[in-house]
């Protein structure tokens, strides 16, 4: 905790710190709550090995946060006016953490999932008027889906982990979605691009706990160039189904179409306007993009032995992927 206190004296933080904690479940970056006489802050430890270039993410913060209208909780700066501290083996930022709020974490309830396809259809609206090229990506080819087979290849054909065995079957049904990446490249030449905040998973909403109503966006991290198909179509793959990613009983994955309208109606409610006809028809299209992205990237850490997320058993990784393929099955038929 030590380390923590001396990354808390850059910034001007109010009161004296009562308490430091381990915060959330994100995968890859840590974050801690700090409490102080007077408020509560949220300091977050940035995984440098994910996030390489952290002049990029400080543009795009600044890029971001200087057009905010409210919809973003408020980051504090350092000392020297930057949002990220970067020290010499580690980087942070800070933001405050709003009292009465909660990120919901399971779509279990459709009020809910209105509130979150709300919130990020305005951040979609909101963005608008930014200029994707005077973003970047976070992580270069975040969303490429060829460059995740080619990921997926390399891992397969040198098997580091010595799993491939055990994950044999579901390496074999990445093949028959290989047309989704060949739709998407001539997509490419047809979508404009926006400034997306490419994981609109339902975590990384908060929503009122009095009435649970959409109050902000949260995690900016990947926030950068990209597609609306990818923004909305997180959500389908975190919303349709009421289980999380590493749900243990596949049978309880399944789509609900009601939840399907809501999202689609309450997203367009707030940015439909703005978009343009080949988005629109292409919305449910990225919910298998990023089902059948996610499905490979998990796997593709279970084979190389859980090298990029965080993992509580050597498991995880394998019932991520296979969770994210019965999406993908069943997406693909409620969608044709
Ligand atoms: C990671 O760490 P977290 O939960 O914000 C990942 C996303 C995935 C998500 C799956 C930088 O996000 O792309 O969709 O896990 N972020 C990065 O839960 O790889
Ligand atoms: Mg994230």
């Amino acid at each position: 905790m030590i380390d923590i206190q001396s990354v808390l004296a850059h910034y001007a933080i109010q009161g004296d710190i009562l308490e430091i904690s381990p915060f959330g479940g994100g995968h890859i970056n840590d974050t801690f709550r700090v409490r102080t006489t007077v408020r509560k802050y949220l300091v977050q430890r940035i995984n440098t090995e994910v996030f390489r270039n952290l002049e990029v993410m400080e543009i795009n913060l600044q890029g971001l946060l200087s057009s905010n209208s409210g919809i973003l909780v408020d980051h504090l700066r350092t000392s020297k006016g930057k949002y990220i501290l970067v020290g010499a083996d580690s980087a942070w930022k800070m933001q405050y953490l709003n009292q009465s709020t909660f990120a919901p974490s399971v779509a279990d309830r459709i009020d809910i999932v209105r509130e979150v396809a709300k919130g990020f259809g305005e951040f979609t609206f909101q963005n608008n008027g930014l200029q994707p090229d005077q973003f970047a990506e976070t992580i270069p080819q975040f969303h490429h889906l060829h460059k995740r087979l080619e990921q997926l290849k390399d891992a397969v054909s040198s098997d580091p982990a010595n799993r491939l065995l055990s994950c044999q079957e579901l390496v074999d049904s990445v093949q028959a979605f290989e047309w989704i990446n060949e739709r998407m490249e001539a997509l490419r030449e047809i979508l404009p691009k926006r400034v997306c905040h490419n994981d609109t998973k339902i975590d990384n909403i908060l929503l009122s706990t009095h009435d649970s109503t959409f109050k902000y966006v949260i995690d900016l991290d990947t926030v950068g160039p990209g597609y609306v198909l990818y923004d909305f179509g997180d959500m389908l793959r975190t919303m349709l189904s009421p289980t999380t990613e590493g749900e243990s009983d596949i049978s309880k994955i399944h789509i609900r179409e009601d939840f399907y309208y809501t999202i689609r109606s309450s997203f367009l409610d707030e940015c439909g306007e703005i978009l343009t006809k080949n988005e629109i028809d292409n919305l449910e299209f990225g919910g298998l993009y990023m089902t059948y992205i996610m499905g490979i990237r998990f796997l593709t850490d279970y084979l190389n032995g859980d090298v990029y997320y965080k993992v509580k058993t050597a498991q995880d990784n394998f019932v991520r992927a296979r969770n994210q393929f019965r999406l993908l099955e069943l997406l693909d038929e409620f969608v044709s």
